[in-house]
């Protein structure tokens, strides 16, 4: 395992789920972070949490992905000890509604697309140029098993997906010329606050998705983030698709009565 403690690693959706299990994957394994999320009480209370409990330093901010002038200004005056990021993990995403797209809601497709397409470029605009100066760097953008596929409901989310996917093939080619690395994980269901977003709060819907059987766990995205950033510089794990046991594809699940 190559060693990563003291690297600067930033996160952006780090109040909840996949995001804030690998902040914390990466501040066990020694990491200096950046973490950010909309929810403010979240953030500053999980970046005292992760400095106090792994003592590693930890700038936690407010950050909405889908505002281009917020995103430049956050990492523009980052503290100068956090501003050399060398891994960015694009984890900030959402779906909302699965409904028919005929049925869907313009604002609802205009969420999707804003944060999970366009604040993911957003984000890597504003670090990638000093990865690619300092010719040291590793993109994990966390895409979807969704982004591989399709399926009734999904199908505005799933093509935000199938985005995060073209823009890490692409990006991977760009970078060519450096040493840097892009890297996607395409995770299929992990029981997160992904389901009760989506349903705009409904317990009872969200948990339907995850019943008789066991989905991942936000843990189980963040050991492969861990994985993949911790292989020595000259391995590239380009794509890692991650479905529970008992999911084959969205709709095909081994659930027990
Ligand atoms: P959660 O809802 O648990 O977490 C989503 C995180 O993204 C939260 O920290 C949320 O924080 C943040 N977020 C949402 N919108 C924005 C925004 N505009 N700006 C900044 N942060 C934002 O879901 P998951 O952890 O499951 O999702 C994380 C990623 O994993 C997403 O990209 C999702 O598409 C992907 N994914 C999820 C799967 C699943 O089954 N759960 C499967 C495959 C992929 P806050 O609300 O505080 O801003
Ligand atoms: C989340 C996975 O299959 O629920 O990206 O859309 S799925």
């Amino acid at each position: 395992m190559y060693d990563i403690s003291g690297k600067i690693a930033c996160v952006t959706g780090a109040s909840a789920g996949i995001g804030a299990a690998t902040a914390e994957a990466l501040a066990e394994a020694g990491c200096n972070l950046v973490i950010s999320a909309r929810r403010e009480d979240k953030i500053k209370e999980f970046s005292q949490y992760l400095s106090d409990k792994y003592e590693i330093k930890c700038f936690g901010g407010v950050l909405d992905v889908r505002n281009q002038k917020d995103v430049e200004k956050f990492f523009a005056e980052l503290p100068e000890e956090f501003k050399n990021i060398e891994i960015l993990v694009n984890n900030a995403g959402l779906a909302k509604d699965m409904t028919p797209l005929y049925e869907n809601k313009i604002s609802d497709w205009e969420q999707m697309i804003d944060t999970n397409v366009k604040g993911l470029l957003y984000v890597t605009k504003a670090v990638l140029p000093g990865m690619v100066e300092r010719d040291k760097g590793h993109i994990v953008n966390i895409g979807s098993t969704a982004g591989r596929g399709t399926y009734p409901g999904g199908t505005v989310y799933c093509a935000t997906k199938h985005a995060v996917n073209a823009i890490t093939n692409g990006l991977r080619k760009d970078l060519l010329k450096t040493s840097l690395r892009v890297t996607t994980i395409d995770p299929g269901a992990v029981e997160t606050e992904f389901s009760m977003v989506r349903f705009e709060g409904d317990q009872a819907r969200s948990d339907k998705v995850y019943e008789g059987y066991e989905p991942l766990h936000a843990e189980d995205i963040a050991d492969a983030v861990l994985y993949v950033v911790t292989r020595p510089p000259h391995v590239n794990v380009s794509d890692m698709i991650i479905y529970p046991t008992a999911q084959r594809d969205y709709h095909l699940v081994n659930r027990k009565a």
